[in-house]
C-alpha cells in the first residue's frame, strides 16, 4: 500500500498498470477493514448519535420501498449505483459485494432480510470501511491520518481511479466531489483526514446519487 502511493506520487500521469496496483492493494485494504469495522458496526452507530439518520433512511429507501431489504436487492441497488458512477466497470458493485460478504454479520435474527436496525449497522459497516480503506491506501508514514503530500497523493489517486473506472459525463461530476475531500474537521485540524473524517466525507458525497 504505501508502495502504491509513493509509485503514484512519482508519476504525474498514473499508467493503467499503476492503477491496477493501487486497486489491488485497495481491495485486500477494504475486505480487511470490511469484517472487522461490520463487527464493530453498533459501536461506530452509537458513536454517531443520531447524525447521519436521515441518510440512512433515505439510504434504505432507495434500495426498496417495503420495510426491509435482503442481499438481492441490495446488489440490484448496487448496479445501479455503479451505473450512476463507476459506469466504465459495470461490475464493481462494491455495495452489492459488502453486502453479500457480510450478510451473515448484518442478519442478527437470521430471517436471510435485513429490517432497517439491521441495514443500519450494514450503512455504518459500509461507509466506515470506505472511508478506512481511503486513509489507508494513501497513508505512507501508517499513522492513521492523512496529511501534507498524503492528501495530495489521495486526491491524485483518486481522480485516476474515476478516469479509469468512469465516463467523462460522470467524471465532470465527481471532480468537485473529489477536490472538495480535504476541510472536513471532526478532529478540529483542517490540513488532515482522519479514518472517522475521511467515512463522513464518503457519505456527504454519496448522498446527491440516491
Ligand atoms: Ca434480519
Ligand atoms: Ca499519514
Amino acid at each position: 500500500m504505501k508502495v502504491t502511493s509513493a509509485l503514484l506520487a512519482s508519476s504525474a500521469f498514473a499508467t493503467s498498470a499503476d492503477i491496477s496496483a493501487h486497486l489491488i492493494a485497495a481491495d485486500g485494504s477494504f475486505w480487511q477493514n470490511a469484517g472487522k469495522l461490520t463487527a464493530n458496526a453498533d459501536a461506530i452507530l452509537r458513536s454517531w448519535n443520531g447524525k447521519f439518520d436521515k441518510e440512512m433512511d433515505d439510504a434504505f429507501h432507495m434500495c426498496t420501498s417495503g420495510s426491509y431489504t435482503d442481499q438481492q436487492i441490495i446488489w440490484e441497488c448496487g448496479k445501479k449505483v455503479t451505473k450512476a458512477t463507476f459506469d466504465k466497470n459495470p461490475n464493481f458493485n462494491l455495495m452489492g459485494r459488502y453486502a453479500a460478504s457480510q450478510f451473515h454479520q448484518l442478519d442478527q435474527n437470521g430471517d436471510g432480510k435485513l429490517n432497517f436496525e439491521e441495514f443500519k449497522r450494514g450503512f455504518a459497516g459500509f461507509f466506515s470501511t470506505v472511508g478506512s480503506t481511503l486513509v489507508d491506501i494513501f497513508d505512507a508514514d501508517g499513522n492513521g491520518v492523512l496529511e501534507g503530500q498524503e492528501n495530495h497523493d489521495m486526491h491524485f489517486g483518486l481522480n485516476n481511479i474515476w478516469d479509469e473506472f468512469s465516463s467523462d459525463k460522470n467524471r465532470k461530476l465527481i471532480t468537485p466531489i473529489l477536490d472538495t475531500w480535504v476541510g472536513s474537521d471532526l478532529d478540529k485540524n483542517v490540513d488532515t483526514l482522519s479514518k472517522a473524517e475521511m467515512t463522513e466525507q464518503a457519505i456527504l458525497h454519496s448522498v446527491p446519487y440516491w
